[in-house]
């Protein structure tokens, strides 16, 4: 996503209620006991809002109603080619289409993510709608959140990594921790994320994160990460109207181990093991007002202008189960 904050109006204002509020007319024309229950409730709802003024102010999302989806044990080899035609893909759970990511409101193209895995890889794929599909970045860690792209990114309790993918499957990626976590998760013993390489970071939009301070790596790279994308139209030709793109992503478990190096999680994880990871796609252009279109679109929204904010990322619920031998969706387009 575009690091600078941006549209923090469109943030959700929380509820607030006073009898000052009322027209002057309803209140002279209001009988004493209707005014003391108007009152009554009006105090309820006050309380509440502090409440959630209290909450929003350390989190801008409610974690425990972030977006579940399973991801079962692969039926088959998946062929990481950006086509999402392989048999495995038709028999996985195919995610409710993504949302605004401040708003949670309907977005205009269908976004939708599936997941499954095996004993050596977790598998990720993107299906996007999209009518004009276009990409210019070509090399690795351009900045691919100028341009349209779809994002994952894996949390472990301390840590997260974050890849950003655009249509020419040109890959941008962060591994960022928790500095508070750095000698105690056992960060430090990892040549790789040595003091040196890291820089300090400090979310996008939301920079009042209670958990404090967190340190980057941007040179870093996810060992045996593969990605390909397909293009359903024509690249970076606006003549005609594209259907969209695809994305496949395989992420070896093997790589996993420096979000985590006291290895509290197995590799792959357990049945019914939930992680937390976030999907998401993001857009140069918005939809005219009236709408209130972010370009920000996501499978669980946040609430707020920024990614970086693991607790607002989708569950992701693993299971040991082969998804169902019959097709979820039949039509699947690629
Ligand atoms: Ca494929
Ligand atoms: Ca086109």
């Amino acid at each position: 996503m575009n690091r600078s904050p941006q549209i923090t109006d469109l943030q959700r204002a929380p509820l607030r209620v006073t009898l000052t509020s009322m027209p002057n007319t309803l209140r002279v024309r209001f009988p004493m006991c209707l005014s003391l229950l108007f009152a009554a409730w009006s105090y309820s709802l006050l309380a509440e809002s502090t409440t959630v003024q209290k909450s929003g102010s350390s989190l801008p999302c409610d974690p425990s109603v972030a977006t579940v989806i399973t991801a079962h044990r692969s039926p088959s080899p998946i062929l990481v080619d950006g086509r999402l035609n392989d048999i495995a893909w038709a028999t996985a759970q195919i995610s409710p289409t993504f949302v605004d990511l401040i708003s949670g409101k309907p977005t205009r193209f269908g976004t939708r993510v599936r997941l499954l895995w095996d004993d050596t890889d977790l598998y990720v794929a993107y299906q996007i709608e999209e009518t004009r599909v276009r990409a210019s970045l070509t090399n690795h860690n351009d900045a691919i959140y100028t341009e349209n792209d779809v994002e994952l990114f894996i949390a472990s309790d301390d840590a997260y990594c974050e890849f950003e993918i655009n249509a020419r499957n040109t890959v941008y990626e962060v591994f960022f921790l928790w500095e508070s976590a750095y000698e105690t998760g056992g960060f430090s013993s990892l040549p790789e994320l040595n003091r040196k390489n890291l820089q300090p970071f400090n979310g996008v939009g939301f920079t009042t994160h209670p958990r404090g301070r967190r340190l980057g790596h941007f040179n870093w790279r996810f060992p045996g990460l593969k990605t390909a994308v397909y293009v359903d139209g024509t690249l970076n030709d606006d003549t005609d109207i594209d259907r969209g793109w695809s994305v496949e992503i395989k992420l070896p478990w093997a790589g996993m181990q420096a979000l985590e190096p006291k290895s509290k999680r197995s590799h792959p994880p357990q049945h019914g093991e939930e992680w937390r990871l976030d999907f998401s796609r993001f857009n140069t252009a918005k939809e005219a007002v009236p709408s209130k279109d972010s370009g920000g679109w996501a499978l669980s929204p946040h609430g707020i202008w920024d990614s970086h904010v693991p607790e607002c990322f989708a569950r992701v619920r693993f299971s040991t189960n082969s998804p169902s031998s019959k097709p979820v969706r039949k039509n699947t387009r690629n």
